[in-house]
């Protein structure tokens, strides 16, 4: 099977396992756990954030910055394709009693900033405070587009002068930050709080992380206990953090190399809707012609191809630790002979 759903589907390295086995562990819940810290100071570190918080997931890295961001009746601000918006089950208003406004984003992720300036509300008895904007980079919806340090920075700009917080929804960061040859603080900088997860391209099996300010994260800590996500020996986990952004971070090159075969291919198949050279990171969406993408990821699974269906008539491929240029080729012939078969021509 060549598995495309998700970079979530890797499986820790070799390294990963060998170090879950001998980690130093402690309780964390007291702050005990060697390993633990150890990560949370060097996400920080990565970060250019004063302190970090390990969360079980990004969905819960999100939901605890955004309760640690807002009050009830508060608003925060999200672009319509947003994880955060369309993936995370309302968890902010559900548990928040946060009320989410969208605005549109474009292809590329970006929130146009004279909508964001329009849509913070003026100070009024009558309005919700606008306590937090978010961003996504990459964005997950549009591509794995990638989001540039200027283009953050002028959101957080107008953000903060009407006093609202900014929390990036970094899960995938660092293929941001290898795409643009910056360091992944750069991506940052200008940001409240960010998110970004172990547990995608960098193939942690379980994690992700927050940072941001001391006084943000003892916040965010007690936020997450009252969502019951404070972990005890987790150090097991966290040392495999701490091989990935040792060892797992400048392979993500590969996967966007592996990724822009794969949709230069894709963009060469009749019947398929793609312009490659959209494709920034570690993800590839495109249309099938006939736009009924359930029956096409029907088809290919059945020739040991496996898919996405995020949305509309769209099919998600994401390349992966695992996935080498020998799959991705592979995968090509499958799609190509699908997509003969749906377009009634005869097989060669
Ligand atoms: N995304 C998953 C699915 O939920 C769609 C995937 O396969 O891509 N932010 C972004 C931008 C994400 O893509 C995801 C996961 C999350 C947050 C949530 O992370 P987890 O799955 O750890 O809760």
């Amino acid at each position: 099977m060549i598995d495309l759903r998700s970079d979530t589907v890797t499986q820790p390295s070799p390294e990963m396992r060998r170090a879950m086995y001998e980690a130093e562990l402690g309780d964390d819940v007291y702050g005990e756990d060697p390993t633990v810290n150890r990560l949370e100071a060097m996400a920080a570190e990565r970060t250019g954030k004063e302190a970090a918080m390990l969360v079980v997931s990004g969905t819960m890295g999100n939901l605890v910055c955004g309760l640690a961001h807002c009050q009830r009746g508060d608003e925060m601000i999200v672009g319509a394709d947003a994880h955060i918006f369309v993936n995370e089950a309302g968890s902010v208003a559900s548990l928040g009693g946060v009320q989410v406004r969208t605005i549109p984003n474009d292809e590329r992720g970006m929130l146009d900033p004279d909508r964001v300036q329009a849509a913070i509300r003026p100070v009024g008895l009558q309005f919700p405070r606008t306590a937090l904007v978010c961003l996504e980079n990459t964005h997950n919806r549009c591509s794995g587009a990638v989001l540039t340090p200027d283009y953050t920075d002028t959101i957080a700009r107008i953000a903060h002068q009407w006093d609202a917080a900014v929390h990036l929804d970094g899960a995938r960061l660092f293929n941001a930050a290898v795409y643009l040859d910056v360091p992944p603080r750069e991506l940052v900088r200008s940001v409240d709080s960010v998110m970004f997860c172990f547990s995608k391209g960098l193939c942690c099996p379980v994690g992700s992380i927050i940072c941001g300010t001391k006084e943000f994260i003892q916040r965010a800590q007690r936020t997450r206990n009252t969502l019951g996500g404070g972990m005890r020996q987790v150090g097991v986990l966290a040392t495999a953090a701490l091989v990935a952004l040792e060892e797992m971070v400048y392979r993500l090159a590969d996967d966007h190399h592996n990724a822009r075969r794969l949709a230069e291919g894709l963009s060469r198949i009749p019947g398929i809707i793609l312009d490659p050279a959209q494709i920034q990171t570690n993800i590839v969406i495109f249309q099938v012609a006939d736009g009924d993408a359930p029956s096409f990821l029907r088809q290919i699974g059945e020739r040991g191809l496996l898919g996405h269906h995020p949305y509309d008539s769209k099919v998600r491929m994401v390349t992966h630790y695992g996935i080498d240029e020998a799959d991705v080729d592979e995968a090509l012939e499958i799609v190509e002979l699908v997509m003969k078969e749906r377009l009634g021509a005869p097989r060669s």
